[in-house]
């Protein structure tokens, strides 16, 4: 068997084996399964290799303009069986490992999870360069090599314990290592400025700390073409290796001081989601990779183009929220103290190639730094910023004729801080919001006065996933399913697979979906019982709610729903409910206590109600632990139920909400970010929407007039359930364990009351989940509104969503590959 790669399973079986023999010096029957992990890992890099060099020498000649896409954060998941899907070597590689009896799994399962971002701002970044290459577009990907990535998460005794994550510990098969584009990045230090004779001031800085930042290149395999795209990873290494020089002139400890700052800037990522802590290693790190990206992204340019004032035509930078805001006072710091602009051009060019992305309107996320620690660490970008912000001041005035209060409020420096959000703003041609709800949020709440004066920079791009892992990859049965019907379009096209509605009443069609569903919940209860040691019924309804632990995200919600579920099962056992399972899947941040005092409650109820023998296994509650993006695609290929329960109004877009309705999953949900993007395709009676709109949680929080001790006294449901928080019930040898919940359930916050209204929404819930249980008992209508969620996930493509970026923010042209024979 040739596929169109030309890899044969005679070659492919050649170049294990001899990897196995010249790395390990083993035959493939000695051979462990991580060692033949890395040798299939290799193989498959060696035939990516060509196609890699191929694209590069593509860019090279057509000279298209190039985005670089800089976070702080790609999620990407194990390589190996994704660049084998998009390659399509997926048939020559099963048939290779049938040959030497090589159990592919079990081998995949050796691959470490890279794990470099948290959540979905993350993930998100890797959906969109997995869409980039498929689309032909020439992007790079531009963030930082932690040695450690999100803590692995153990349950021990019900609580959250976070371990090292060494995902480098035996090596990265898929890197390469780029010593040629070093760059040297600098911190700390004094700015003196000299005039030079044609009067122009000249800013030098000195006694500064400096660290050698190198690139190690990720390959990102587009599907189905020849397009790979890179991946870039910025490590930091001593510029000055102890060498004798610096210890001769006395300068030992400066030479441990940037070996140990080198060090530091990429040992680890910051575990919080949606959430901002000032910490000054954070913003060496975000300093770091941006500096790096764009003096390496000018030399480039530089080699091509004489006329600097071209950059805008070659190259889009795209600030992945407010974490590589940095790029524009250093693009800035270049153009004028390198390249010697005026300040007017040099803006001009600046602004024509930023592009910035909002993620979040919580208040608690939003980044200020403080200005005492950005002008010492960064102090030539902090007298950019000044100017920045004294002449956008200026404009407040001269253009758009505000007074003082209001230049105030729209200040980038005030109170002694910097506002990365507002510089972001001023700083970009271009402002998007994740999903319509959002960004009308941003446009006439969060940041309106923004929005009056530069209403031409706001729009939209609602976020999508890449149905090539979440699909093609996570759920096999499904995707053949899907194109033994309809044809395989849906893989590069999603809104091809509306042509599943032609089906959804047919009863055969049906069966064979819910055959699947249930396969994959067998599949995902073999996972379960391995790791919990729990069985849970694959014939229950498995209702899951996987994402990060957040107050907002309302796990607390469900799981007060499950314990309202036992009360009544406790009364009477033999109610008529379909059983139930409970799974749950989030990492909560080492340092939110209270969230992780959730996942101890949700561990707890779990103990006690898996274990209660009188209620005839009517629901299980299950525990995922280390949740990550190789779970997920089991445990998302499974879901008959998908909780999107965030408060209204708080959650950005969500981005789990689409994997799981892509899998047939139903939604539970709040009319929340993309959920009501979501209710639009599908239609409402296809969703369980309960729950405060976000009007009315907005006005609510503007009257103040949310009392939950009137719920509480007027529900004897929630009050027996919210009463077990402090009654023992589910903590009996220390029954104060959950009295923070209590509170925070009914006193909320230094006075305010929960600002997630979880009681308020909490009896709409449950109706919301009554429904579920009648629906499911009708297994025919279950099956078509699983179906028609499948059919009418198209929009939620990131491939969509990327379309629109290059076209509408971007301005990029496909590039398309063509292998020389
Ligand atoms: C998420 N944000 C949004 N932030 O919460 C979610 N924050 O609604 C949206 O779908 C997704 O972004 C993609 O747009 C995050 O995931 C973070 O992870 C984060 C990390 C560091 C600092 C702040």
């Amino acid at each position: 068997m040739m596929d169109r790669l030309d890899v044969t399973v005679e070659d492919l079986k050649e170049a294990i084996l001899e990897n196995i023999k010249n790395q390990f010096r083993k035959t493939i029957d000695q051979a462990s399964k991580e060692q033949i992990f890395q040798a299939l890992a290799f193989a498959v890099r060696d035939i990516i290799i060509d196609q890699w060099i191929e694209t590069h020498k593509t860019y090279d000649e057509v000279d298209p303009k190039t985005v670089y896409y800089l976070s702080m954060e790609f999620l990407m998941g194990r390589a190996l069986g994704n660049s084998i899907i998009n390659m399509k070597v997926d048939k020559v590689v099963k048939e290779v490992c049938e040959e030497l009896s090589i159990d592919l799994n079990a081998i995949e399962d050796m691959e470490p999870d890279p794990g470099l971002g948290n959540g979905g701002l993350g993930r998100l970044a890797a959906c969109f360069l997995d869409s980039l290459s498929t689309l032909e577009f020439p992007a790079y990907g531009c963030g930082i090599r932690y040695r450690y990535g999100i803590f692995e998460q153990k349950i021990i005794d019900g609580y959250q314990v976070e371990r090292p994550d060494e995902w480098l510990k035996n090596g990265n098969p898929f890197e390469v290592r780029r010593d040629e584009y070093g760059v040297e990045v600098r911190f700390f230090g004094d700015v003196r400025v000299l005039k030079t004779p044609n009067g122009r001031d000249k800013f030098i800085q000195e006694n500064y700390q400096s660290v050698k930042a190198v690139p190690y290149d990720i390959p990102i395999v587009g599907y189905d073409n020849n397009t790979v795209n890179t991946l870039r990873l910025w490590d930091a290494e001593a510029l000055v290796k102890f060498d004798l020089e610096s210890f001769d002139r006395g300068e030992y400890h400066k030479a441990v001081e940037q070996e140990n700052l080198a060090k530091s800037i990429v040992e680890v990522l910051y575990p919080n989601d949606n959430h901002y802590r000032g910490k000054e290693l954070r913003l060496k790190q975000q300093y770091f990779f941006v500096s790096a990206t764009v003096q390496q992204v000018i030399n480039k340019f530089k080699q091509k183009h004489a006329d600097i004032h071209e950059l805008p035509d070659k190259v889009a930078f795209h600030i992945n929220d407010t974490h590589p805001s940095l790029t524009i006072p250093e693009l800035m710091r270049i153009l004028l103290d390198e390249e010697e602009l005026e300040w007017e051009e040099a803006w001009d060019i600046t602004t024509k190639t930023c592009a910035y992305t909002n993620h979040t309107i919580m208040s608690e996320a939003l980044e200020k730094w403080p200005i005492e620690l950005l002008s010492r660490l960064l102090p030539r970008i902090y007298m950019i910023i000044e100017e920045i912000n004294r002449r956008f001041c200026l404009s407040l005035v001269n253009e758009f004729h505000l007074d003082k209060e209001q230049i105030d409020k729209m200040s980038i420096i005030m109170n002694g801080q910097i506002k990365m959000a507002f510089m972001c703003i001023v700083g970009s041609h271009c402002v998007n919001g994740v999903a319509v709800l959002h960004t009308e949020i941003l446009k006439k709440e969060e940041l309106k006065e923004f929005y009056n004066i530069y209403p031409g920079k706001f729009n939209n791009k609602t976020n999508g996933i890449t149905q090539r892992r979440f699909l093609l990859e996570a759920n096999p049965k499904l995707a053949d399913f899907i194109t033994d019907l309809i044809g395989d379009e849906w893989i590069t096209s999603l809104t091809h697979i509306k042509k599943l509605d032609q089906y959804v009443d047919d009863e055969q069609e049906q069966k064979e979906f819910m055959k699947i569903k249930y396969d994959n919940k067998v599949r995902l209860g073999k996972y379960i019982k391995k790791h919990n040691n729990i069985e849970v019924d694959p014939r229950s309804i498995f209702d899951v709610q996987i994402k990060r632990l957040h107050e907002y995200k309302r796990q607390l919600m469900n799981i007060l729903h499950v314990m309202y579920l036992y009360n009544k099962l406790l009364e009477n056992p033999d109610l008529d409910m379909i059983p139930r399972t409970f799974i749950f899947g989030a990492k909560a941040a080492p340092g939110y206590t209270r969230a992780k005092l959730i996942i101890k409650l949700i561990n707890n109820v779990a103990d006690r109600i898996n274990n209660d023998t009188n209620i005839k296994n009517k629901i299980k509650v299950v525990f995922i632990e280390n949740y990550n993006v190789s779970n997920a695609e089991i445990i998302i290929a499974a879901a008959d139920v998908s909780e999107q329960i965030s408060t209204a109004s708080k959650e950005a877009s969500g981005t789990g909400n689409m994997k799981l309705m892509l899998n047939g999953a139903i939604t539970i949900g709040t009319m929340d970010g993309a959920n009501i993007e979501i209710v639009e395709e599908v239609g409402e009676e296809n969703c369980f929407i309960f729950g405060m709109t976000s009007e009315e949680v907005i006005n609510l929080q503007h009257e103040n007039s949310y009392n939950p001790w009137d719920i509480y006294n007027n529900n004897e449901d929630i009050r027996k359930v919210v009463t077990q928080l402090i009654n023992g019930f589910y903590a009996p040898d220390d029954p104060d364990l959950f009295r923070e919940i209590y509170d925070s359930l009914l006193d909320g916050y230094g006075g305010r009351p929960d600002p997630y209204f979880i009681l308020k929404d909490f009896d709409s819930y449950k109706e919301a989940h009554k429904k579920i249980d009648a629906t499911y008992a009708n297994q025919r209508k279950w099956a078509k509104m699983a179906m028609l969620n499948t059919a009418n996930s198209g929009k939620f493509s990131s491939d969509r969503t990327i379309l629109q970026y290059a076209n509408e923010i971007w301005k990029l042209k496909k590039t398309e590959v063509i292998m020389e024979k």
